[in-house]
Formats: C-alpha cells, sequence, structure tokens
C-alpha cells in the first residue's frame, strides 16, 4: 500500500511528463524514442550505465533551481537549509564509501574535477605523468588537444608490449627520475586491468611528486570493494566521476587528505565553477547511499565476473583482446586483427544488432581516432540490468557473427532480434 507521500510523488512525476508530452512533442518524441533504445538493446560502452530511478528523480527534482555557491555554512545566498544537508550527506558518504579524509562533491564533471585538482596544485609548465591517451589515458591526463595538454608540461608513460600489454613500471620510473614531475596521474579509460598504486606511490615518494589517482571508471568497483582502493596507498588525490560505475548522475568527486581540502575546495569554486549543480549533488548523495548498502558489493562483484565471463568468451572465438583480457570492468578487442575490420566498421555493425559499443584505439594504433583499430566493451549496465554468466556467453557469440558478417544485413537483422528478444527479458531501471 503507497504512502499518501509516495502517492503525491507519482502524480508529480506523472503530470510533469504529461506536461512535457502537452507542450514540446518535438523534444518529447526524442526522449520517448531514446527510452525505446535503451530498453530494446544493450549498453556496452564501459563508461555508461543506467543510473538509479531515485537519481534520475533527484535530477529532475527542484533543487535544480537552486543556487548554492559556496559550501555547506558558508554559502554565498540565502535559502540553503536543505541544500547544506544534501551536500554534506554526500561529503559524509563519500568519506566513508573511499576511507578519504575530505570529498567535494561539486565538480560538475570528469574534465573540470580533473582540471580543479590540476589548477589547485599545479603552476602553468609545470610537469606532469600522465598515462598516453591511446595507451588507455584520458584526453584530461594530458593529450595534446586539451587545454590542460597545452597548459602543462606532460610526460606521457605508456604500456608494455614485451609485458602483455601491461604498464612498464621501470620506463615510468626511469621518466620520472629524469623529468622530476611535481604531479604524477594514474587512471586510465580503456586500460583493462588494475593499478598497482602501491607501484606509482613508491615512484613518486622516490622524486618527491604529488600522486593523483583518477578512477572515474572503476569508482563504482571501488565502493563495492571489488577493486583496490587507491586512498588506502596514501595517494594525495582520487577523482571519480559519478555517472559510470556508481550509477549516480553525471558529475564528478574530488577526495583528498585533509592538508589539501582548502585548496581544492578554493580550486573548484570560485576558482573553476559557479554555482554547484545541486540535483546534481542530492543525485549523488542517492548513490553513494546506495553504494554503502550490502547488495552493491555484488553488484561490483558481478561486473567484474561479467567481464571475465565476456572476454573468455570472446577470446575462445578467436578474438584479440588488448592485454590478453581484463582484470576490471572493460575489454578492448582489436578488430582489425580480429576481424580485418577497423573499429568503426565495427561499431556501425553492433549498432545494426542493438548492441552499443564505442570505437578505440589500441596502443600506439598506426589508425586515425575516428578509425581506429579496436572497439571497447564493458559490463556495467548489462549487469545492472540483471545480466549474468549465460549473457555474457551469448553476447560474445552475438558481437562475433556481427563482426564476421559485418556485411550482411540478412544475418545482422537476424541477430538484431535474438539481442532484442533477450533484452525484452531485462528491464531497464527507470523506465522498465
Ligand atoms: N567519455 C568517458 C569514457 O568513455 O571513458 C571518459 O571521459
Amino acid at each position: 500500500m503507497p504512502t499518501s507521500s509516495e502517492d503525491a510523488a507519482h502524480q508529480s512525476a506523472q503530470r510533469n511528463r504529461v506536461l512535457l508530452a502537452a507542450s514540446d512533442a518535438q523534444i518529447y518524441a526524442a526522449l520517448a524514442g531514446e527510452e525505446a533504445r535503451q530498453r530494446a538493446g544493450i549498453e556496452l560502452i564501459p563508461s555508461e550505465n543506467y543510473a538509479y530511478p531515485e537519481v534520475l528523480a533527484a535530477l529532475g527534482s527542484v533543487f535544480t533551481n537552486k543556487y548554492a555557491e559556496g559550501y555547506p555554512g558558508r554559502r554565498y545566498y540565502g535559502g540553503q537549509e536543505y541544500t547544506d544537508v544534501i551536500e554534506r550527506t554526500a561529503r559524509s558518504r563519500a568519506r566513508k564509501l573511499f576511507g578519504a579524509e575530505h570529498a567535494n562533491v561539486q565538480p560538475l564533471s570528469g574534465a573540470p574535477m580533473n582540471a580543479a585538482v590540476y589548477f589547485a596544485m599545479l603552476e602553468p609548465g609545470d610537469t606532469v605523468l600522465g598515462m598516453d591517451l591511446s595507451h588507455g589515458g584520458h584526453l584530461t591526463h594530458g593529450a595534446p588537444v586539451s587545454h590542460m595538454g597545452a597548459l602543462y608540461h606532460w610526460i606521457r608513460y605508456k604500456t608494455d608490449p614485451g609485458n602483455a600489454g601491461r604498464i612498464d613500471f621501470d620506463a615510468l620510473r626511469e621518466l620520472a627520475r629524469t623529468h622530476r614531475p611535481k604531479l604524477i596521474v594514474c587512471g586510465y579509460s580503456s586500460y583493462p586491468r588494475d593499478y598497482d598504486y602501491a607501484q606509482f606511490k613508491a615512484i613518486a615518494d622516490d622524486v618527491g611528486a604529488l600522486t593523483m589517482a583518477d578512477v572515474s571508471h572503476i569508482g563504482g568497483l571501488i565502493a563495492g570493494g571489488a577493486m583496490r582502493n587507491p586512498c588506502d596507498y596514501g595517494f594525495d588525490f582520487v577523482t571519480t566521476t559519478t555517472h559510470k560505475s556508481l550509477r549516480g548522475p553525471r558529475g564528478g568527486m574530488i577526495l583528498c587528505k585533509n592538508s589539501f581540502r582548502r585548496d581544492i575546495d578554493r580550486s573548484v569554486f570560485p576558482g573553476l565553477q559557479g554555482g554547484p549543480h545541486m540535483n546534481q549533488v542530492a543525485a549523488t548523495a542517492i548513490a553513494l547511499g546506495k553504494a554503502l548498502q550490502p547488495e552493491f558489493k555484488d553488484y561490483a562483484r558481478q561486473v567484474l565476473d561479467n567481464a571475465k565471463t565476456l572476454a573468455a568468451a570472446l577470446l575462445d572465438k578467436q578474438a584479440t583482446l588488448v592485454t590478453g583480457g581484463t582484470d576490471n570492468h572493460m575489454m578492448v578487442l582489436d578488430c582489425v586483427q580480429s576481424f580485418g575490420i577497423d573499429g568503426r566498421v565495427a561499431e556501425e555493425a553492433l549498432d545494426k544488432i542493438s548492441i552499443t559499443c564505442n570505437k578505440q584505439v589500441i596502443p600506439d594504433d598506426p589508425k586515425p581516432p575516428l578509425r581506429p583499430s579496436g572497439i571497447r566493451l564493458g559490463t556495467p549496465a548489462a549487469t545492472t540490468r540483471g545480466m549474468a554468466g549465460v549473457e555474457m556467453e551469448r553476447l560474445a557469440g552475438w558481437i562475433v557473427d556481427a563482426l564476421r558478417h559485418h556485411a550482411d544485413e540478412a544475418a545482422l537483422a537476424r541477430l538484431k532480434g535474438e539481442v532484442e528478444e533477450v533484452c525484452s527479458q531485462f528491464p531497464v531501471p527507470g523506465i522498465g
């Protein structure tokens, strides 16, 4: 029996949707189309997920109306009795989940989150060590096309093909000793392995560098206890987005030691951003609350189990995976080597069978970023829908069939039917 506040919430959500449908048919049709797309197919982009329904509710709430420059108890505008509650709650949940001394939950997303750390700790021209983009690093880890790449002197470390594509710590130590960076950044968006944070920290200590781990992809897997936590290794800064494996809103968080609290908070606001998006902060608090529940550990473990099962099944079917497999939630499939096609053709073939992935450069890719050699696959979203080992095995079969028969429209149509039939048995949180 719903309570009266549940009834009221239901009516208000329904009313808002009806209003939208009546007042802007064009946008409503796109929204309905996107819901149908998400329901019909399997999402394998490793950085995407299905937000909790409660997160969607908070994002669409009246907190979007509120300006809240400053921090709890120290705001520049009145009317903060509820915004302070949600921000304090989000910060304390983040500290508890990661074992961090301080959490700033205001970054609008991943790129400003990382920029805020750099602006807090670095002067223009300072030397930073970051992972090369094609080897798994992120744009904000010093890619030349980013403003951050231009502002600081980035030295890029790579993986070692002679060591199964793992990070080459000897070369990293050598680079650190030669260039004496002020900051060493680790973290990835396409490196399918866990990180040896102890080695990073030892190298940083050796040269007197600060340490930052950008765990945006695996924040939820760390929170769920399934992967190593850089906070346990004494990292100075840990950054994570909140919309990937954490299933929260699009946003970011910076975790740091108390000694950096003032610098980080001032760098986020007023240094880089204006008013925080309080609807996003409310949604972050909700996602962090969910991650504190015991069942979130099962989710995190299942994401990794599913990735291992999918990787093993792909390898069984003669696919080539960068590093030969995965320790985390994602894998990078070398389509040129496996199927003689580039990543764009592969992405388009999978789109046609309602499997969404993204084309992906592989280490030192000879091909350009819009026609790279690989694709990137990940399991957080499929796991959220309840898919497990059986579905992962089937997925591997569909993927390999589609890539082998990428020009055969009839074969693709048959595969699409099979994918969508299975998806119909796994509702999408928030839209059913
Ligand atoms: N776009 C995200 C990813 O896919 O990894 C990171 O910015």
